[in-house]
């Protein structure tokens, strides 16, 4: 392997060493500066190249690559404010622990600071957000230089699937000849380990879990008969977890993105059931187990106060406590820990506790559905409980901030066969197409989303990739013309300027917008509508969209029936 010229060595090695490590896909946003990499990774046949013209749409396709695919995903991009819109998706990344290697290209020094063009302080432009950051330095030709990429690259997709995984910037400055045209010197060997190996391989990080550990959650689970599983968003193996829960007959209170809403011990409506003050009180538990990063219902944030006892197992002992209350954090992965706590278990055969749970939940969900099905009008908590029920086995669902995922939350039924995602490290309304896009570039599976109005038209350019890529989704849109949460809060009592500040009313065509980047578009005009239109959308292919339009003041007064018959049901 050879290259012509220093800037062109320099991104040929990267790239042949980053594919070595495990790269299958990159992202790149077009530019002058970055030339050197977008044509390393053009001309790299063990890497599928996406072209993306909005940095910020390119950061979060890779960003969805990576969510899907669990292994690093390369976004490049020009120098200048180019590598600043990759910071949604960097933050996204960071805390969402999703590995992405951003290398931005940059001006040598000595255009720095000076007036040039698209030239801004790059370095360490990230801040915190990222594992790793590396000033690559200017590429020279020096026989040692491949030898110092080559392990950079190794150190990059080390650290971007290390503990935690997440996002590492290199910021690679080019100097001119930016294409394969001779330079100076001699042409460059380029080097690399024999058979195509990496140069320095680093092994799995996450530790398995101690014998301490395995004993010390074993005597608290076995000591509580009154226990629970909750989870939040996480990304790990369920069954093991949902084991434990079956052998120690607790109740799981799951959130979809959590992989654990299944089985039998699964409680679908513990947001509406927590909400009766005299069922929370009545059900307190004496030990709760968490993994994920919980936040979604605000019932349960209040049940799980400080007098609660609770344990957090995460791989990367993260520290997600926002009520301040967990009174310790393994560090371990929550699958091989809960396999081994659930084999270690002497079991029980019957729980008033969990068959109370389970006859609440039965008698919620009852009144739950005689309200949506009362009638055929469209709404957004059948749409989300319909969407959830109706999919495929292996499809993967894709669900946006604000109200889509909490609707998910309260009204998905349990279900297994479903991967539910979501951009919850950050909760932004950003970057939601490219994510959804992105997941479905990287897996065979089908891929559906359940979006509002304004996170589509937040990254309506991400919908130019229909037309680039060969790539089948189907977004199902909630379209309340505006942002249907902010009726659920304190602002909504003050109308003079509520639609101007928070409803934010567009008016746009979401038709238009579909026939604009080349995508299908239907209407579903009633509930019972939705299945047939889900499977129109799958058959027919590319990227679709199903558009539902509700009213954000019925969606709040239906949400308070909703909790009205529930309780009505405890009662
Ligand atoms: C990038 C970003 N900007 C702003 C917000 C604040 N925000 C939270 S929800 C929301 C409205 C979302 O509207 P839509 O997607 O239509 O969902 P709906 O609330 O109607 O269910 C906004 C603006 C955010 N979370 N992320
Ligand atoms: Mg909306």
């Amino acid at each position: 392997m050879r290259a012509l010229n220093p800037s062109q060595a320099l991104a040929t090695t990267m790239v042949d060493e980053l594919a070595r490590c495990g790269v299958t896909h990159a992202v790149l946003a077009p530019g002058s500066r970055s030339a050197p990499l977008a044509m390393a990774l053009a001309g790299d046949s063990r890497i599928a190249l996406h072209v993306v013209i909005d940095e910020r749409s390119a950061s979060f396709l890779a960003l969805g690559i990576a969510k899907a695919g669990r292994r690093p995903v390369v976004v490049a991009c020009t120098s200048g404010t180019a590598a600043a819109n990759f910071h949604p998706a960097v933050i996204e990344a960071h805390l969402s622990r999703t590995p992405l290697i951003v290398i931005t290209a940059d001006r040598p020094p000595e255009l720095r600071d000076t007036g040039a063009n698209q030239t801004i302080d790059q370095i360490k432009l990230y801040g915190d957000a990222v594992r790793l950051f590396a000033e690559v330095g200017t590429p020279e030709t020096r026989p040692e230089a491949p030898r110092y990429w080559r392990s950079l690259a190794c150190r990059a997709y080390a650290s971007a699937s290390g503990s935690p995984p997440g996002p590492v910037h290199l910021n690679a400055p080019f100097r001119e000849p930016l294409v394969p045209v001779a330079g100076d010197g001699d042409p460059l060997e380029l080097g690399g380990r024999a058979d195509g190996e990496p140069w320095t391989s680093v092994g799995p990080s996450r530790a398995a879990p101690s014998e301490a550990g395995i004993e010390a959650v074993a005597e608290r689970v076995a000591a509580s008969e009154r226990g629970l599983v909750v989870a939040g968003a996480c990304d790990i193996d369920p069954e093991p977890v949902l084991e434990l829960a079956h052998t120690a007959s607790w109740p799981v209170l799951a959130e979809p993105a959590s992989g654990l809403r299944a089985g039998p011990n699964a409680v679908s409506a513990y947001n509406a059931l927590l909400h009766h003050e005299g069922f929370a009180a009545r059900n307190r538990p004496d030990f709760v187990l968490r993994v994920g990063k919980a936040g979604l219902s605000r019932s349960l944030s209040r049940f799980l106060g400080p007098d609660v006892p609770q344990v957090l197992i995460d791989a990367d002992g993260a520290w997600l406590d926002p009520e301040r209350s967990i009174d310790a954090i393994v560090a371990a992965d929550p699958a091989l820990l809960c396999g081994e706590v659930a084999k270690a278990l002497p079991g029980r055969i019957t729980s008033p506790w969990l068959t109370s749970w389970q006859g609440a939940d039965e008698r919620a969900g009852a009144a739950i559905d005689n309200l949506l099905d009362a009638d055929d009008a469209v709404s957004e908590p059948r749409t989300a409980r319909d969407l959830a029920r109706h999919l495929p086995n292996g499809a993967n669902l894709v669900v946006a901030s604000s109200m889509p995922v909490r609707d998910l939350d309260s009204f998905m039924a349990p279900r297994t066969g479903l991967r539910v995602l979501g951009n919850r490290g950050a909760n932004g309304i950003d970057g939601f197409v490219s994510t959804v896009l992105g997941i479905a570039l990287a897996t065979t599976s089908p891929t559906f989303a359940l979006a509002g109005d304004l996170s589509m038209l937040h990254d309506a350019n991400g919908l130019m990739l229909a037309r680039t890529e060969g790539v089948d989704a189907v977004f199902v849109v909630v379209n309340n013309d505006g942002g249907g949460i902010f009726s659920f809060l304190p602002q909504a009592e003050f109308p003079e300027d509520f639609e101007r500040l928070f409803g934010t009313p567009h008016g746009i065509d979401l038709g238009a917008l579909a026939t604009l980047h080349g995508c299908g578009h239907s209407r579903v005009e009633y509930a019972s509508e939705l299945p047939e239109a889900l499977s129109a959308a799958r058959n027919e292919g590319g990227v679709q969209m199903i558009e539902l339009r509700t009213d954000r003041d019925a969606n709040v007064a239906l949400h308070m029936r909703l909790i009205g018959a529930v309780a009505t049901a405890l009662d």
